[in-house]
């Protein structure tokens, strides 16, 4: 780096919320063992027009609403590379037809449009954290699953493309892809702080210890794997030069794991100095608060779910902690939940008593819609990856991902072009819906102004 970094006071943080925008190639393929929403709907017909729609729909709420929204491209998917690297060869027609027939559940993986989850697709600590002042970037592993470990390498691509300005943001690279440095991103990752700008200390949630002292008496899920290790978060934490002041290390009851809470924000979600949590999302809540308040520059305001409101059952299928917390200009927040919060009595009554109650800034619910996101275990807040950026970084950033207008309209218009409006399990054998893909991606990089991030657009 030649010249300084820069001054990490600079005014107008913003957290900027960069929505996956969903593939042509949304499927339920009951992939994703733990989540009790894919493993139900697996093999449904799904509407992948219907499913980029509804999120471009939040992200244009919100944009309307005031809020910083960003976008992030689909994968390219069907993942050609990776049925060749398993040994199906020819034509590309000819590996789709031959996955098919012998491996139905491995091109199911290879198509499926999972990098929509973009909580999922990295860990970011702001500038106002790191050392150096510049905002750090770790794409995560995703290692729990196949269809997810395709994933990496090309959100890093992205990743760089979009935050390229070396002065200002440092990438990292994937933790090694092996069960003890597990990552599913900042879907395990809070941040709590007075304001974005100020100085935060960030909350890193496990499901497992993989090695060292205290492992073997640790304890874990019984039923659904734990996707994240202690190792991972420690080694992220570390790559971001977060000291042992900035960081609090919480495991996740192994009880809510095996409940279907296969992340963090499945049954917790922070903003600002509030944590919104259920009872039973961490093993030893009482010392987490603890350790939170000690290193805190400012009160938290634990806001706590007890069971006796809302089951364990309930969170899960209603997705009430899957939602977004966003600050408003005059201190207040509003709690962007999904539309199934509405059909369990228990759930829409505890939203409607947080509003009521005095201690906690909460003054407003707003219901989206994502139902097509939804049925694979995908809420508001699974959607989106939160970046904490001030003005200069955001004037910053490369290509035309910050979503006005006019961008929103493009999108709309690309979707209604390119997708399909339903797509079975026995489609994704369909060499035509593979072109289709491919096309509709080469124009959107345009659109986005990102360069060639896609394999076949590197060649
Ligand atoms: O990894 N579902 C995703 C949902 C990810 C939600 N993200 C957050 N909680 N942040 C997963 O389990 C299902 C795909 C399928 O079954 O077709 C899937 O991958």
């Amino acid at each position: 780096m030649s010249q300084p970094a820069p001054d990490v006071r600079e005014v107008n943080f913003l957290e900027v919320n960069f929505d996956g925008l969903v593939g042509p190639t949304h499927n339920y393929a009951g992939l994703a063992l733990g989540n009790v929403a894919s493993m139900t709907h697996g093999g449904l017909e799904a509407n992948p027009r219907e499913a980029a729609l509804q999120g471009l729909g939040k992200m244009k709420a919100l944009m309307e609403a005031g809020y910083a929204q960003g976008v992030l491209p689909p994968q390219q998917r069907p993942d050609l590379g990776a049925l060749r690297q398993l040994g199906f060869a020819g034509s590309d027609a000819r590996v789709l037809v031959r996955a098919a027939g012998e491996a139905p559940q491995i091109l199911r993986a290879v198509c499926s449009a999972s990098s929509m989850w973009t909580a999922n697709a990295a860990t970011v600590t702001p500038s106002a954290d790191a050392p150096d002042g510049r905002v750090h970037v770790t794409p995560a592993n995703l290692q729990s699953s196949f269809h997810r470990c395709l994933e990496p390498p090309t959100t890093a691509r992205v990743l760089a493309a979009i935050f390229a300005d070396e002065r200002r943001f440092a990438h990292h690279p994937a933790l090694p892809a092996t069960p003890a440095f597990s990552d599913e991103g900042a879907a395990n990752h809070t941040r709590l702080a007075a304001d974005y700008g100020e100085p935060g200390v960030h909350l890193f949630v496990y499901g497992r210890v993989a090695f060292g002292w205290g492992a073997e008496d640790s304890v874990a899920p019984r039923r659904y794997p734990a996707r994240q290790t202690l190792e991972a978060s420690q080694a992220i934490a570390r790559q971001h030069g977060l000291t042992a002041s900035q960081r609090v290390f919480a495991q996740q009851h192994p009880e809510a794991i095996d409940a279907g809470v296969f992340h963090n924000d499945v049954i917790s979600v922070g903003n600002g100095p509030v944590l919104l949590y259920h009872e039973r999302a961490f093993l030893d809540e009482q010392a987490i608060l603890n350790e939170l308040r000690t290193k805190m520059a400012t009160p938290l305001v634990p806001i706590r779910i007890p069971e006796a409101a809302v089951s364990l059952e309930d969170a899960v299928a209603s997705y009430l902690f899957n939602s977004q917390l966003l600050s408003n200009s005059d201190g207040s927040m509003t709690l962007v939940v999904p539309g199934e919060c509405q059909e369990r009595e228990s759930v829409w009554r505890t939203l409607q008593d947080l509003l009521l109650a005095g201690h906690n800034p909460i003054s407003e619910v707003v219901v989206q819609d994502v139902k097509q996101s939804m049925r694979n275990g995908g809420g508001p807040a699974c959607l989106r990856l939160r970046v904490v950026l001030s003005a200069a970084e955001r004037a910053a950033l490369s290509g035309r991902v910050l979503l006005d207008d006019a961008l929103h309209g493009e999108l709309t218009a690309w979707v209604e072009r390119h997708y399909r409006d339903r797509l079975a399990p026995q489609d994704l054998a369909d060499p035509q819906l593979a072109e289709e893909t491919l096309a509709a991606l080469d124009e959107l990089t345009g659109i986005l102004a990102i360069g060639a991030v896609y394999p076949f657009q590197l060649g």
